[in-house]
């Protein structure tokens, strides 16, 4: 990366290592301004590649000595790494290494840093390099022998990677632990941890009766809040081995929780490193969504032991062989533990909208790129909605194709062929094709991987027409996929389309196709794969209306040409609770979009508001369904669906009709509330969360109510509830309530919140997050952000914290921050730029929320322009900035 350019790595310029590194010892003498490094490598030639100098990477550290089979040998800096010319002739030796590196000085939390009192690390993608010289990718796999000296006093805990094999005192008040992982592992897997940690333990029996070590380390005090991870862990565990026949393959596995933190969490072999937001939760500090994010983050990194270390990416290009696969696994798992096929539809609707939230508009947007990139300038910026959450709809995809059993061979097969492998995404495709030959998957594999390949969300159009005479119905789907950065055009898609026919009276109708001797169920798969195709269905009474896409069976946009009274029917009727949701959401969506674009009122009609109602009151739907019916598509959403947005006109459209379901469904609110308000010990099911979340609609919906009539009495109730809570999600959806109706008692709760929990790092984040998300009023809520930036609670250096005042203003508060004075872009440059100077793939995430620029109409557009150019000027911007920027302008 050189000043004002942005160098890129291709994906085509891949070469296999000239040189192989099959063992390393690491010692690490531990001191927070500088800690010294030596390693021995033992180094073997790759007989197949040309003779030529080797290469290691090294960033910022300070080299003491090189030796090559014990003896000085002669070396060179050059573009980052350290070249040795000449290294020993023989086929394989060994090379000694001593450096030095500062923790303390690591704001970029890459590498090894300290937060708090401890020393953490954090080597994906490319932090180990940062620790010591090394061949730091991912297709070279060492076995690493790691001892560490620290004070045993201050650092009383000593971990890292695999089995503890000897531990014992050191003069001076030090002491020493040494570590063997036996597995071969890439560097990015590399972990150690040095702090003042107490662990929470159980022993684990796995089917083949080996007994297991479970262990979760947080801070001491933290203890109480470890009880959900560890049961997460134990439940993540038995999931694997009973869906997948994947064990535990490790006698210890560790899970370390820290407060500085760039992600979620990191899957490092036998010692995952948790942000503590991932780990902590107890009823009284942690909302449901905080529980059930734990229970994910938690099996996910699990998860990753085999899909990720066992099986390991070749390049980072193939990041998605390992993040796709498994995030698909999380969210199987998310949905076996959530128990019926409603809770299952539940969690599906969420994971769907976390998709259209994130990677729909990335895939619009500047920084659209394939599941399986070909270019990079930092692959830190590459950790995105496409290679996780689209990667995970592409496995989905093969799953739905193959079948749940065909998925489960494919898998088996993958492991056969690629254990102990640094593999690709076509290792992985091919092997769940070839389990499967003859599968609508395996007949058309080549054209399947263009979702590898190509960017961009395709559109499938759908029109029937039924031809009463025949009693036949002919369905005839297209399908298009607009250009995106580098790739003009494109070719057609594998496109799996799950789908049924209602009839009007809700019943679902047999499905024979033309040519089959009987119908084949009530719901079937198309496989969609030409530009234009179309399927006849025989012995249809009536017209039907088609139920499309069902649980989302692929990442599309679809324009289904419904009328609003077919919409209806699927709202009401439709077998598949994931179209019913989506039936709701795009009646509500045109009804925003008409009247952003000042095409029809901002209200609700009548039939609309009844048939929300119907939802809200039916005696036999699931109160998690019906708060997710109930919501409003998001202004991000709706943004998304206009081909030039005014936030401030998106905001006050919701905002009127919000308005108007809390005036007209008033009493429904009321039942809602009451009749799901439980007294019940406090659980994080999906059950019990299912009516807190709709009882904390209900209650935002009811303050908002009273903020236009002018009655106290629900922001009274919403106080009350707030001081008696008895756990987060209660007293967090109160105060929510109360914040984001603007109520006299937001100011009180608010104050009284911040004394109970000022000592609580995670819950100051929700205190902040919440002032930054309240809905905008007279630009008091940006005011209020800024003043909060000299909050002495504030902090930028730690991510959990930046994120809730920053990321919530500017990533889900568009109307506080997008505003005609061109404040907010101003403020978000200087806090990019702010941010970068300590850590940049902080800054980088920032930098992204400008992404959609291009579609807002001015005044918003050329000031957005102004300030992501303002921040491009700046000479020395980090990498990982600059390849934000110059993309978004480009
Ligand atoms: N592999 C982790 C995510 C992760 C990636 C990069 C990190 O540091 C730059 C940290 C974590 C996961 O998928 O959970
Ligand atoms: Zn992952």
């Amino acid at each position: 990366m050189r000043e004002g350019t942005v160098t890129l790595v291709r994906r085509e310029d891949y070469l296999a290592p000239a040189y192989r590194i099959r063992s390393v010892e690491l010692c690490f003498d531990l001191e927070p301004a500088k800690t010294l490094v030596s390693s021995k490598l033992a180094i073997e030639r790759n007989p197949q590649a040309a003779p030529q100098p080797l290469r290691l990477h090294g960033e910022g550290l300070t080299l003491l000595r090189v030796l090559a089979n014990g003896e000085s040998v002669s070396f060179r800096h050059e573009d980052g790494q350290l070249v040795i010319d000449h290294p020993p002739a023989d086929e394989s030796f060994t090379l000694e290494i001593r450096n030095s590196c500062c923790p303390e000085k690591n704001t970029e939390l890459s590498g090894l840093y300290t937060s708090g009192s401890g020393f953490f690390t954090q080597c994906e993608a490319e932090g180990f390099r940062r620790i010591t010289y090394f061949l730091d990718r991912p297709d070279v796999m060492a076995v690493y022998t790691v001892t560490l000296r620290a004070d045993k006093a201050k650092y009383p805990v000593l971990l890292s990677n695999g089995n503890l094999v000897e531990q014992g005192e050191l003069p001076g008040g030090r002491h020493f632990a040494k570590w063997h992982d036996p597995f071969p592992k890439p560097s990015y897997l590399f972990a150690l941890v040095a702090a003042d940690l107490v662990a929470r333990e159980q022993k684990i029996r796995t089917r083949s009766g080996k007994e297991h070590l479970l262990q979760v380390f947080v801070r001491r005090g933290d203890l109480d809040k470890t009880e959900h991870a560890m049961n997460s862990l134990v439940a993540s565990v038995v999931w694997d081995e009973a869906r997948f026949k994947l064990p535990l393959d490790l006698e210890r596995f560790m899970i370390v929780a820290v407060e500085d933190f760039n992600m979620g969490a990191m899957e490092n072999k036998g010692l995952n490193i948790f942000n503590t937001k991932f780990v902590l939760a107890s009823p009284a500090t942690a909302t449901d969504v905080d529980f059930f994010g734990v229970e994910s983050v938690v099996a996910h990194e699990y998860f990753h032991n085999w899909t990720g270390n066992r099986i390991t990416c070749r390049d980072w290009f193939q990041l998605s062989l390992k993040e796709g696969l498994t995030v698909y696994r999380d969210q199987e798992f998310s949905m076996d533990m959530s128990g019926g096929a409603s809770a299952r539809a539940v969690r599906r609707i969420e994971d769907v909208r976390q998709l259209r939230a994130a990677q729909f508009p990335e895939d619009a947007g500047p920084m659209a790129h394939p599941v399986r990139p070909d270019s990079y300038a930092e692959i830190n910026n590459f950790y995105t909605a496409t290679v996780y959450d689209k990667g995970a709809e592409v496995v989905r995809m093969m799953a739905t194709l193959v079948g749940r059993e065909g998925f489960a061979n494919g898998m088996s097969l993958y492991f056969e062929r690629h254990d102990g492998q640094a593999v690709t995404c076509d290792d992985f495709a091919q092997a769940i094709a070839d389990a499967n030959p003859g599968s609508a998957l395996s007949v058309r594999l080549d054209a399947f991987k263009r979702w590898y390949a190509q960017a961009g969300t395709p559109t499938v159009t759908a029109r029937g027409t039924y031809d009463a005479e025949n009693r036949r119905y002919t369905l005839t789907l297209e399908q298009f996929c607009g250009p995106s950065p580098g790739q003009p055009f494109k070719f057609p898609f594998v496109i799996p389309v799950a789908m049924g026919l209602v009839a009007q009276d809700g019943s679902s109708l047999p499905l024979q196709l033309a040519g089959e001797e009987a119908p084949g169920g009530t719901s079937r798969v198309l496989v969609l794969e030409h530009p234009q195709q179309q399927w006849v269905f025989e012995n249809v009474d009536a017209a039907p209306v088609p139920s499309l896409l069902r649980g989302f069976s692929a990442p599309v946009n679809l324009d289904d040409g419904l009328s609003d009274a077919e919409r209806m029917v699927l709202l009401a009727h439709d077998s598949d609770a994931f179209n019913r949701w989506e039936s709701a959401q795009k009646l509500a969506l045109s009804r925003l979009c008409a009247a952003a674009q000042g095409l029809g009122p901002a209200a609700l009609d009548a039939p609309l508001v009844e048939a929300l109602r119907a939802v809200l009151r039916h005696p036999a739907l699931d109160a998690s369904f019906k708060e997710l019916v109930l919501q409003l598509p998001s202004e991000g959403y709706v943004a998304e669906h206009l081909p030039v947005v005014d936030p401030q006109r998106v905001h006050e459209v919701r905002e009127a009709m919000r308005a108007q379901l809390a005036e007209q469904l008033h009493a429904d609110w009321i039942e809602a509330f009451e009749r799901n308000a439980t007294n019940e010990a406090y659980a994080p099911t999906v059950a019990q969360a299912g009516k807190r979340a709709l009882v904390n609609m209900a209650l935002s919906m009811l303050c908002l109510q009273s903020q236009r009539s002018g009655d106290p009495v629900w922001p009274g109730r919403a106080y009350q509830r707030f001081k008696d809570a008895t756990n987060m999600t209660e007293r967090l959806g109160a105060l929510s309530a109360l914040v984001e109706s603007h109520a006299g008692l937001a100011e009180p709760a608010l104050s009284r919140f911040h004394e109970l929990f000022k000592d609580d790092a995670l819950v100051l984040d929700k205190w902040f997050a919440l002032q930054a998300r309240a809905p905008e009023l007279d630009g008091r809520v940006f005011a209020r952000v800024k003043a909060l930036l000299k909050h002495p609670d504030f902090s930028l250096r730690n991510p959990n914290r930046a994120r809730s005042l920053l990321f919530s203003l500017t990533m889900f508060n568009p109307a506080a921050f997008h505003r005609a004075d061109a404040a907010g872009y101003v403020f978000w440059a200087d806090r990019v730029m702010d941010i970068d100077a300590m850590n940049p793939q902080l800054a980088a995430r920032l930098a992204r929320v400008m992404d959609r620029w291009r579609k807002l109409a001015e005044p918003y557009r050329g000031a957005a322009r102004e300030a992501i150019a303002r921040v491009a000027a700046k000479p020395d911007l980090s990498g990982d900035v600059r390849e934000i920027v110059t993309r978004a302008l480009a």
